[in-house]
């Protein structure tokens, strides 16, 4: 068995009044963040995408298992690729799968099957799911909970990226098996969703909607 090894944590307290200004101060800042559907051309440098993907990394997860993968698509052939095939499976959704009230539901936000958002931002990020681990000797290792550990690693780089100044959009082409074959990823990892990333077109807009208040979503007991 494994000995247990452990270290002084690194716990740094704050006077109160610096953590009512820091929860505040970040609420205002986390709330500014927006899906955003079109992108300018504008680059990135790698070396931030690689610093938000490190915070990423440090997620809290299933037995520490790190059941993830990230794949940065730059290439502009590859994302091509993935446009057609992304917008092959959304047309196929908005024209004949969705029902009614999904596309009732989808209507505030003006989406269709287009999505040229694909090919203009700089960088897609395809975060891979692993539902278990395959060792370089061929063994494979089981992972737990894998969904709520990539949501958490998923949540982290969204708001590592926009700490970090850069829009996001977390595409999910249904289904999103021809990541997989694009990208050349092996059978133990499943996408679990498309990130786009770059800086918002000029004329960028947004769809008119609002988030629940605390009260409409949070019981104190
Ligand atoms: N995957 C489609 C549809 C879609 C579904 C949900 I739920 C959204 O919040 C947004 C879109 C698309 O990407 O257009």
């Amino acid at each position: 068995m494994t000995e247990t090894r452990f270290l002084p944590l690194d716990f740094i307290e704050l006077p109160p009044d610096e953590m009512r200004r820091r929860a505040a101060e970040f609420y205002a800042e986390i709330r500014r963040r927006r899906t955003v559907r079109d992108f300018s051309e504008k680059p990135v440098a790698r070396e931030i995408i690689e610093d938000c993907l490190r915070a990423a990394g440090t997620a809290p997860n299933g037995a520490n298992m790190q059941p993830w993968h990230f794949v940065v698509v730059s290439d502009p052939e590859v994302k091509r690729r993935i446009r057609i095939a992304a917008e092959e499976e959304e047309k196929t959704f908005y024209e004949e799968r969705a029902p009614q009230e999904w596309l009732e539901a989808l209507a505030p936000l003006g989406t269709d099957w287009q999505k040229p958002f694909l090919e203009t931002a700089p960088y897609l990020i395809a975060v891979m799911a692993q539902s278990y681990a395959q060792l370089p000797s061929g063994r494979k290792v089981k992972n737990y909970y894998v969904q709520e550990s990539v949501g958490i690693a998923t949540g982290f780089l969204i708001t590592a990226l926009h700490h970090a100044g850069l829009a996001t959009l977390t595409h999910t082409p249904s289904p999103m098996g021809f990541l997989n074959d694009i990208l050349n990823r092996p059978a133990n990892e499943r996408p679990y969703l498309l990130l786009v990333v770059g800086y918002p077109a000029a004329d960028a807009c947004v769809p008119d909607i609002t988030k629940k208040p605390l009260e409409e979503f949070v019981t104190f007991i």
